[in-house]
């Protein structure tokens, strides 16, 4: 739901993507993400600091995003918007790492983060998605 962390995403963002034929060497964990209506797993929510690749992949039945906040809240309990329906991104109590605003259905894209020791919760934040269960936590060590 956000574009204006681009520049702030750059200093983050890893030269990755899953549709690159460049055979970079994957360093890092890999860790395997599933999104659809409504939950947000993985076989892996503890890792080591360093770079982390989010394997991100939308089973549907619709359209999901996928957000990394950095933040101590409870994963069920982040600020909400004036709209009620999603996570106010820019509240002081979270901290936006990283996001793909749009992951399609059967597609599956690669995010690149290099991650400090903290508590990050991934989420889905289109309207109603992350009040309906799209949140997991994991532990960076
Ligand atoms: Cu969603």
């Amino acid at each position: 739901m956000r574009s204006l962390r681009c520049a702030r995403m750059a200093g983050v963002l890893i030269a990755l993507s899953a549709c690159s034929s460049q055979a970079s060497p994957r360093s890092g964990v890999v860790l395997p993400v599933t999104e659809k209506d409504y939950r947000i797993t993985s076989s892996i929510t503890d890792l080591p600091a360093g770079i982390v690749s989010f394997d991100v992949h939308n089973r549907g039945p619709s359209t999901h995003e996928f957000v990394v906040f950095e933040t101590n809240q409870p994963e069920d309990q982040l600020p909400l918007g004036a709209d009620g329906l999603t996570i106010n991104e820019d509240s002081p109590s979270i901290h936006h790492v990283g996001e793909f605003s749009e992951v399609d259905i059967g597609q599956s894209r690669t995010l690149g983060l290099r991650l400090p020791p903290g508590r990050y919760v991934l989420v889905c934040n289109l309207e109603g998605h992350y009040l309906g269960g799209m949140h997991l936590v994991v532990t960076v060590h």
